[in-house]
């Protein structure tokens, strides 16, 4: 089969981290630098708002033929049309998403212990969040710090794509793919960005010159 997650630069939004701008036009803006994916990361919203929003983006993103995936939310994800969804430790486990999403979608889980990896979870995933790389205030319930050893003991143990996440930036992407990974997600260096735009194909130039 297909890599389900062939994606390089994969944007991870929420509408409180944009700083007052509408999310759809960061997003559309990070598109056009380079962003391959989308995951929409409402934590604190209803399910109904998080699907306005949802529907929003899917529109854009579809100009783009970008997919989107939805963060924790399989009601939502189902509703929308979304390419995949992604989840953690401690959200649905993709073994139940699989059970009751029947048409294949592409399936993300974080590793944030290296015991997951060898989990019926993991099994079932189509690529691994590691999670974080670094640590990142905008994430700060998070497990281990993996670092680029980390990247790299995970990179020895599976096959599947990684996507590296937590304060990756421009300065940290070479050695992150040198390390091991394969696609970087991100929030504030492009939601944050002024021009998220050029954030966004400042980081694939990165990504581009080390793979
Ligand atoms: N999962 C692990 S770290 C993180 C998530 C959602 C947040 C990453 O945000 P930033 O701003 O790119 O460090
Ligand atoms: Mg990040």
């Amino acid at each position: 089969m297909d890599n389900p997650f062939p994606y390089r630069l994969y944007l991870v939004i929420s509408e409180e981290n944009c700083a007052g701008r509408p999310l759809v036009e960061v997003a559309e803006s990070a598109v056009r630098g380079g962003v391959d994916v989308v995951q929409l990361r409402e934590k604190n919203r209803s399910t109904k708002e998080f699907l306005q929003k949802a529907n929003a983006l899917k529109e854009v993103l579809d100009s783009h033929q970008v997919p989107l995936i939805i963060n924790d939310n399989l009601e939502v994800a189902k509703q929308v049309g979304a390419y995949g969804m992604h989840v953690g430790n401690s959200d649905l486990p993709p073994s139940e998403i699989r059970k009751k999403w029947n048409t294949p979608h592409c399936l993300g889980y974080s590793i944030e212990y290296l015991e997951q990896l060898n989990s019926p979870e993991a099994e079932v995933s189509d690529y691994f969040g590691v999670s974080p790389v670094f640590a990142t205030p905008t994430k700060t319930d998070t497990v281990t710090e993996w670092g680029l050893e980390g990247i790299a003991k995970i990179r020895s143990l599976t096959s599947k794509p990684l996507v590296a996440i937590g304060s990756m930036k421009k300065d940290n992407t070479f050695e992150v793919i040198k390390a091991g990974a394969d696609c970087i997600a991100v929030v504030s260096a492009i939601c944050q960005a002024q021009d998220p735009q050029r954030a966004a194909a400042e980081l694939r130039n990165e990504i581009e010159r080390a793979i």
